[in-house]
This record gives C-alpha cells, structure tokens and sequence, in this order.
C-alpha cells in the first residue's frame, strides 16, 4: 500500500494536482492517484478511503473544486491525516471549495492548503511522514537549502541587471 493517496473530485483536477505527484516522486514517497467524488461517488469514495486506511497508507490528500466536500467527507471516514486542496473552478474560480475546505467543524480537521496549493499539500504530506523517517527529514532540509540558494541567486542576478542598466 503507497504511503500517500491523492484523491480528486473529477480527472478535471488532474492539471493542478500532478504537481503534487512530481513532489512526491521528487522525495520518492510512494502515492497512489484516485479520481472519486464526494457527491456523485459517495459510496465509492468511503471505500476507497476505509481501505486504504486499512492497507496501512498514511496521509491523504483531497481535491476538489465548487462545493469542495471531498477531504471534508473522506476526513469524517478515517482517522488519517486529510490534506485539503481546493481547487480553482467554477463561477467563484475556487473560493467556495476553500471555504468548503478550510471551515471544518470542531471535531474533524482537514489541514486545508491554498487554492490551487497541490505543492505544499505535497510537502506537507511528507512533513508529516518525515516524523517517522529520517531520510525524509534529511531530504526536507536539502529542499529547504536549494530552495534559498535559487533566492539568493535571483537576487543577485536582478542585481546584476540592473547594475548593468544604469548609464
Ligand atoms: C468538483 O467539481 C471536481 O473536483 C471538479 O473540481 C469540479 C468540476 O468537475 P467536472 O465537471 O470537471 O467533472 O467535484
């Protein structure tokens, strides 16, 4: 059974949510993809998720856009982390599915990331694995470092031309 599952409301979400399969790739954390629906698939999706919190998996994540009750229904299910991503579609371009997402009641949290935020839903999803594994920690730390060192380098090559801008 792969460590993370991304779950998403309909294959439409797919062009958002690859970049969260390419972090995982990118840390080697194993991850399933599942296209199911909270509403036109309700049966089905409660399945999925009780089996794969009986398979052993470990973190989910959730997508789906307009009235987002994916990671809301799929949180309510198991007892495994649920990372909520709301996506951008429909006539409010993705605020109904992060309100959706984000306004939980007390009782049955969904760590709800950005509209669109399949990247941090991603790292995330490794943070909370790396709890226990400490090559993923490892790995975190070195993003990290890359991270700020391509900063660091835009600054200096905005520098550069602007230097050479100047009369
Ligand atoms: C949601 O409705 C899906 O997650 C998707 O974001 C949106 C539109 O779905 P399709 O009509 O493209 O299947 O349930």
């Amino acid at each position: 059974m792969a460590a993370v599952g991304i779950i998403m409301g309909s294959d439409s979400d797919y062009g958002v949510m690859e970049e969260a399969a390419r972090t995982l790739e990118e840390f080697g954390v194993d991850f399933e993809v599942k296209v199911s629906s909270a509403h036109r698939t309700l049966g089905r999706t409660v399945a999925w998720a009780e089996a794969f919190a009986a398979g052993g998996g470990q973190v989910i994540i959730a997508a789906a856009g307009m009235a987002a009750h994916l990671a809301g229904v799929i949180a309510g299910a198991v007892t495994l982390p649920v990372i909520g991503v709301p996506i951008q579609s429909g006539a409010l371009a993705g605020v109904d599915a992060l309100y959706a997402t984000v306004q939980m009641p007390p009782g049955i949290p969904v760590a709800a990331v950005g509209i669109n935020g399949a990247k941090n839903a991603a790292l995330l999803a490794v943070q909370i694995l790396a709890a226990g594994r400490p090559e993923l920690r490892t790995a975190l730390a070195a993003h990290r470092t890359a991270q700020a060192a391509a900063v660091e380098e835009k600054d200096r090559a905005l520098a550069a031309r602007r230097n050479g801008a100047k009369p």
